[in-house]
């Protein structure tokens, strides 16, 4: 093709990178600059491209080449808002398998890696867990089989991706031409295991700080990277909480449309199994609604409740200790 025709013809390719606005879009051959076209502004309610989005595009080989059109996705993750306005947030396209990457220390929270995994199977990706850092955790089968408990649609490996500890389990999801998208907050490790399934170090990876074992933001924006297997991994910012309301209890974000639902029912203690007037069932039916959904929405309210039955019978027991112990009969 010379250079005029390939100038003309309209092609298609991969957003891999947006910066303000300017897109990269990554073909089997290279990177290329982009803008969008005009009519994107124009159009209320016009979707952008976000990464891992296939697009449109009319080469222009002297400089910015014009975005067309966005291509229809077959996932697309979205997260509700942080400041809990309602929007929602966009994430990530066309994305087979989303790693929820969670470090064995204390950045582990059960309820967190819950409310990433109904983001994701909302979001029409299949949701794998990677509990990273094993080698700092003296049990990870314990936390392996809790997050199991969470949905059977939840897939969950132990690794190290600094010990090479795991990663062979990781093997299954590296089909050409798949995708795989990284989450989990900051220094959780998703950089240096995206690092360590690629053979080479194509992100910067950065300490953590050892007062709260949290991450100091090293990778800033999302970035696909095309892998020599035909894989293209999505490596993310890490962020400080996902559509959690402030409380440790707040799953209420995460499944607004769900407690919107129960609002709905005929009766207030409805359980959606055989009761008459159930919304959820209702919703269920019309496929409005998905069973995996439901189920993770109610083992994790299950574990809620337990969490705070546990709180309160610590609080108990310390209110007595100190009492007992006041009259003299607690030492041990
Ligand atoms: N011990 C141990 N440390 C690890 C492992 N994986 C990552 N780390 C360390 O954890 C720190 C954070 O790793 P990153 O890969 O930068 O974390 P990230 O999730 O990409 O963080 P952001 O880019 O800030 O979102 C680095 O110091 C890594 O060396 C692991 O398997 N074991
Ligand atoms: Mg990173």
């Amino acid at each position: 093709m010379n250079r005029n025709e390939e100038t003309k013809q309209e092609q298609t390719g991969r957003i891999s990178q947006i910066q303000k606005n300017h897109y990269t879009i990554i073909t089997e051959e290279k990177e290329i600059p982009a803008k969008l076209r005009g009519s994107f502004y124009e159009k209320e309610g016009q979707e952008l491209p976000v990464v891992g989005d296939y697009v449109t595009f009319r080469y222009n080989p002297e400089g910015e080449s014009m975005i067309l059109k966005v291509q229809e996705r077959k996932s697309f993750l979205q997260r509700p808002d942080q400041s809990k306005t309602g929007v929602m947030q966009y994430m990530v396209a066309n994305v087979d398998h989303v790693f929820i990457v969670t470090s064995l220390n204390e950045d582990y929270s059960f309820n967190r890696i819950g409310r990433y995994v109904s983001v994701v199977l909302q979001g029409g990706a299949i949701p794998v867990v990677i509990l990273t850092k094993a080698d700092l955790c003296s049990n990870p089968g314990r936390f392996v089989r809790e997050v199991e408990g969470l949905s059977d649609k939840v897939r969950v490996h132990a690794i190290s991706a600094l010990y090479g500890i795991g990663l062979k389990e990781l093997e299954e999801y590296m089909q050409p031409g798949s995708t795989i998208c990284m989450l989990g907050s900051s220094g959780a490790g998703k950089s240096t295991l995206l690092n360590a399934i690629a053979g080479e170090e194509k992100m910067k990876t950065g300490a953590i700080r050892a007062s709260d074992d949290t991450g100091r933001h090293t990778t800033t924006y999302r970035q696909l990277i095309r892998l020599e297997n035909g894989v293209d991994i999505i490596d993310t910012p890490g962020m400080r909480e996902i559509g959690m309301a402030a409380a440790e209890e707040g799953i209420d974000d995460t499944f607004a449309d769900i407690r919107a639902l129960e609002m709905q029912c005929r009766f207030r203690d409805c359980k959606h199994e055989t009761e008459p007037g159930c919304a959820i069932k209702a919703a269920i039916e019309k496929g409005e609604l998905s069973m995996e959904r439901l189920r993770l929405y109610q083992n994790l309210s299950k574990e809620n409740t337990r969490n705070y039955a546990k709180k309160k019978e610590i609080s108990k027991w310390a209110k007595s200790y100190k009492k007992e112990k006041h009259k003299g009969h607690w030492d041990l």
